[in-house]
């Protein structure tokens, strides 16, 4: 029934079988039976409010729903909704049926997220759980509609769409289904980040983790602090060599960009009406030179040569932020600034890669440590993570997240994370587990495989990335969930999470090739737990490969661009000159180093 396709052609104009798109569908829904017949549609149905939940949660249920179908580019646009004469159950050869109706109900039986949809010949039924679980229904009904419905205007040819009658039970294994995308060390305009939000939102995903601030750039407007933007926006140049090559080139064009405050509520509105929630990130206590030339007096320890300056380079810095109350106030009056325009409910607030020498080196921040009865620096780079944490809980009701290292540096110390920061195992899965095991909440993102800066092949073919590689077939084997882990271990592990790190991904075009079709396994392990058989499918469950196919046919016509499973296009290859392939960090040494030093540091 399934026909799998491994076809990886454009095939633009051609029109889909129309139940290939039940055997296409990513994630794969829990549980999909094919009922006969199909419903046509060539505009929008009418969308309704049903049931007895909650009237007001229904309500925005249903106007959530209307405006993720409302977006489609029906065929007959935004004419009155006619079925074609005999192509549907309703309609009968000369006659105007009316527009098939679209009920969206709460049902309070049904977990968070969860939804059942149902296409019948003459009307689609949404039950959700709750306001996602309705945005979900309606990404499902996007899939399954042809290719076409992902474009930006109507086809000319195209009178209608026919769906498959079906009955999908859905929902979702992981609560923490995410994407992480480093906007600080190259920008991603506003527009390209739209583009990815509604791509990835399509796949279920469910959380948007913006890596707003790094050395290398401040992302965020701050009208309290405008320095912040003004300077800390750009740099000079950018390094172009890896970081294992010597000597270090250097392209001396400037880069730059901010979020101005009312585009971050754009974005987090944009995901909201997707069921996605934004995480900014401003990464503290290190990994923050560029906040640091514009606030030099927020710093610890001596400056560098010079001043500090917004950094052109890669790798981990010295420069740290003093945790004294100066710094927390500036830093009070910027998560304000950034939380009351995204209305975020998480924050990140980094830990990760702190070289602690110079607070240990500065004299206000030993007399603050010992003034607390720290015994070490790690304990401060603790206690000060716990201080942001309450700072956002008290002020900002946000619960905060950091990196794997601010789970570390308190275990068995005397500074304490507050126990319900949740904690973002990079460095592997035993950090993972020991976070778990110690009662925190715990996103897995370890680098191996859910770095998708990493090649997605060894060849020579594929356009510069820092190393690798991370195959698409090490990301659908991904098991975020261990069966042999502890129950406790296996409650808090909350979800999954992909990362793509951009020093060496310059442009929109090169960051959407190395999310997809990457994304779309994470997306499918995340949903279902994980593991997934890439090749092999099963009656009802086709293989993720050949969804993966039909999915990319849905990008084509989006307009998205992705790396084809048969290899680069030959304008996507890495070429003899700056985006030229070479070897970088081989992901198996990175991920042992990784899990070895986690390990010793949270002894
Ligand atoms: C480690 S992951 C980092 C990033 C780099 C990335 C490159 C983490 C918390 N820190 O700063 O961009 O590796 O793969």
């Amino acid at each position: 029934m399934f026909g799998p396709t491994f076809d990886t052609g454009r095939t633009d104009g051609k029109r889909t079988p129309m139940d290939d798109n039940l055997g296409s569908l990513i994630p794969q829904p829990m549980s999909v039976h094919k009922r006969p017949g199909s419903l046509v549609l060539n505009s929008l149905p009418d969308v309704q409010p049903a049931g007895i939940g909650d009237p007001a949660a229904t309500e925005q249920a249903a106007a959530t729903v209307r405006h993720l179908l409302g977006r489609l580019p029906w065929p007959c646009g935004g004419e009155t909704a006619t079925a074609t004469a005999g192509e549907t159950a309703s309609a009968t050869v000369g006659q105007t049926a009316a527009t098939p109706r679209c009920s969206v109900s709460i049902d309070s039986e049904l977990a968070p997220e969860a939804y059942y949809l149902a296409i019948q010949p003459d009307a689609i039924i949404i039950q959700a759980g709750d306001t996602a679980g309705a945005a979900y229904a309606a990404q499902t009904i996007r899939q399954l509609l042809p290719d076409e419905a992902w474009r930006a205007a109507p086809l000319p040819a195209t009178r209608d769409w026919p769906i498959p009658c079906v009955e999908i039970d859905d929902k979702p294994a992981l609560t923490w289904r995410g994407a992480h995308i480093d906007v600080a060390r190259h920008f991603v305009t506003k527009r390209e980040l739209l583009a990815l939000i509604d791509a990835l939102a399509a796949l279920k995903l469910n959380r948007l983790h913006l890596h707003l601030t790094d050395d290398q750039g401040w992302r965020i407007e701050s009208r309290l602090h405008p320095r912040l933007h003004e300077i800390g926006s750009h740099r000079a140049r950018t390094r172009i060599s890896l970081n294992d090559e010597a000597p270090k080139v250097y392209e001396d064009v400037p880069h730059g960009g901010y979020y101005t405050l009312d585009d971050l509520a754009e974005i987090a509105g944009y995901a909201g009406e997707r069921g996605m929630a934004v995480v900014p990130e401003i990464d503290l206590p290190g990994h923050c030179t560029a906040l640091l030339a514009a606030l030099p007096e927020l710093g610890a320890g001596p400056p560098p040569d010079g001043g500090y300056e917004v950094s052109p380079d890669w790798g981990i810095f010295p420069y740290l932020i003093a945790p004294l109350p100066d710094s927390m106030r500036v830093l009070r009056d910027v998560f304000g600034e950034l939380l009351g325009a995204t209305g975020s409910r998480f924050v990140h607030i980094g830990g990760d890669e702190c070289l602690l020498g110079r607070w240990r080196d500065d004299e206000r921040v030993e007399a603050a440590r010992r003034d607390r009865g720290l015994a070490t620096v790690e304990d401060l780079h603790a206690a000060f993570l716990r201080d942001v944490a309450d700072m956002l809980a008290a002020d900002f009701a946000a619960r905060a997240v950091v990196w794997d290292e601010g789970f570390a540096s308190s275990s068995g110390r005397t500074g304490m994370l507050r126990p319900d920061t949740i904690v973002m195992a990079w460095r592997g899965m035993q950090i993972a587990r020991d976070a778990a095991m110690a009662g925190h909440k715990v996103v897995a993102a370890p680098v191996l495989p859910t770095y998708f800066d990493y090649y997605q092949e060894r060849a020579a073919t594929e356009p510069v990335a820092i190393g690798g590689p991370v195959r698409l077939a090490d990301v659908a084997a991904f098991t975020p969930v261990p069966e042999d882990w502890p129950q406790q271990a296996r409650d808090n592990l909350i979800g999954a999470q992909f990362q793509v790190w951009t020093e060496y991904i310059r442009d929109g075009r090169s960051l959407e090739y190395m999310i997809f079709p990457r994304a779309c396994a994470l997306a499918d392990v995340a949903w279902s737990g994980g593991p997934v058989d890439l090749s092999d499918g099963e009656p009802g469950r086709p293989a993720l490969i050949s969804r993966i196919a039909a999915h990319l046919r849905r990008l084509d016509a989006a307009g998205l661009e992705y790396r084809p499973l048969t290899g680069p296009r030959p304008w996507q290859e890495g070429g003899t000159g700056t985006k030229r392939h070479r070897p970088g960090y081989l992901i198996q040494d990175v991920a042992i180093h990784l899990d070895r030093l986690a390990a010793e540091e949270a002894r």
